[in-house]
């Protein structure tokens, strides 16, 4: 006897009403979290500003991408999150994560100039830092690859039921690499605790989102998967941190992975070399006059009454913090050359 059809082959009508998470607002900062947004974020800032003078000194070999202009989306974002539970991944571009997660920038900067204080121990440099007891698990050369090992991070907090979420940042470039996609099937399948974050800043090495991206609208590309996305204003610390409250509402509500699209710019080259011949330099001039993260702060400080006076004690305080920083990774030593056969391989013999 025919058996009755599959119910996989029947048309289903086009989805409408699956659960959605709330549409953000704004975060409403005290003046003391503002203020910290601001220390924050000015000394990201001041940080990838000496950084790019060491380079260009020649204290800092490799490859460096500096993450001026992107400041809110990390601040944002990492405030909202529990420091003790969550964990934190990113690509390259990685100065501005981790001292947003309130890492050492003496530790930062010895890394970027290869010395054995380094929080890599020197080993890594700029793009492959790590702090284990942060849980901030780096800092990835390789395109999307933080993606794939940001699941397994939010697999393991899933399995171990240690109630913390993670946290991969990827770029608008890493957004069309093949295993987003696997990683994105698998973490919806097992309703991962994760929120994917891309930082979409328009542009790949020289490629901007448009060019290369069929759907550059790229909160929607959970779509497929059931994941819901946002998009968010990412150079207004206050809509990063909005966003980041509801990300964290639903997946610790157990409802799994989420999707936030950071709309950002990067004011800088890709890279310390960047030919800079995708942009002008008027598309440039005028997001730093119009949308500029830590001058959209100063604005929301004065409406509560901050003036440019009282700031200037942060200010200081931060370039001493840099260039003391600075200082730390030009004087201190560089590792010894038996650690080139150090934390190569994992385990005991
Ligand atoms: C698998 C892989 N392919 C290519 C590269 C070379 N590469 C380094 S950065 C980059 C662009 C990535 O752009 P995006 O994801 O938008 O990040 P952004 O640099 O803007 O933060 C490319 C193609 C690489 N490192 N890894
Ligand atoms: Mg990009």
């Amino acid at each position: 006897m025919a058996k009755s059809p599959a119910k996989s082959l029947s048309v289903e009508p086009p989805v409408t009403n699956r659960e959605r998470p709330n549409e953000p607002k704004r975060f409403e900062a005290s003046k003391e979290q503002l203020l910290e947004f601001y220390r924050q974020m000015l000394l990201i800032r001041r940080f990838e500003e000496k950084a790019g003078q060491l380079y260009g000194l020649g204290f800092i070999g490799g490859f460096c991408h500096l993450y001026i202009g992107q400041e809110a989306v990390a601040v944002g974002l990492q405030s909202a999150l529990d420091g003790e539970k969550d964990s934190v991944i990113t690509g390259y571009r990685d100065h501005g994560h981790m001292l947003a997660y309130g890492i050492d920038p003496k530790e930062i900067m010895a890394e970027l100039t290869g010395r054995a204080a380094g929080i890599s121990r020197g080993k890594g440099g700029s793009m492959h830092m790590f702090s284990t007891e942060k849980k901030f698990y780096g800092g990835h050369g390789i395109v999307g690859a933080q993606v794939s090992l940001g699941t397994g991070l939010a697999f393991a907090h899933k399995y171990n039921e240690d109630g913390g979420v993670a946290m991969a940042y990827f770029g608008d470039g890493a957004a069309n690499q093949g295993q987003v996609y696997e990683s994105f099937n698998m973490a919806e399948l097992w309703k991962l605790p994760i929120i994917y974050v891309i930082e979409n800043n328009q542009y790949a090495m020289g490629t901007s989102v448009n060019r290369s991206s069929a759907e550059d609208q790229l909160y929607k590309r959970g779509e497929s998967f059931r994941i819901p996305g946002i998009q968010v204003d990412g150079m207004d610390v206050l809509a990063c941190r909005g966003a980041a409250e509801e990300a964290l509402a639903w997946v610790r509500a157990g409802k799994g992975p989420i999707i936030l699209e950071m709309k950002t710019y990067r004011y800088r080259g890709h890279s310390m070399s960047d030919p800079a011949k995708y942009r002008s330099r008027d598309e440039v001039q005028a997001m730093r006059d119009n949308s500029d993260p830590i001058e959209g702060v100063k604005k929301e400080l004065e409406k509560l009454g901050v003036t440019e006076d009282q700031l200037k004690p942060i200010e200081q305080e931060i370039r001493r913090a840099v260039n003391e920083s600075a200082d730390f990774a030009e004087q201190t030593p560089e590792p010894d050359p038996a650690e080139l056969y150090t934390d190569v391989l994992v385990g005991t013999y």
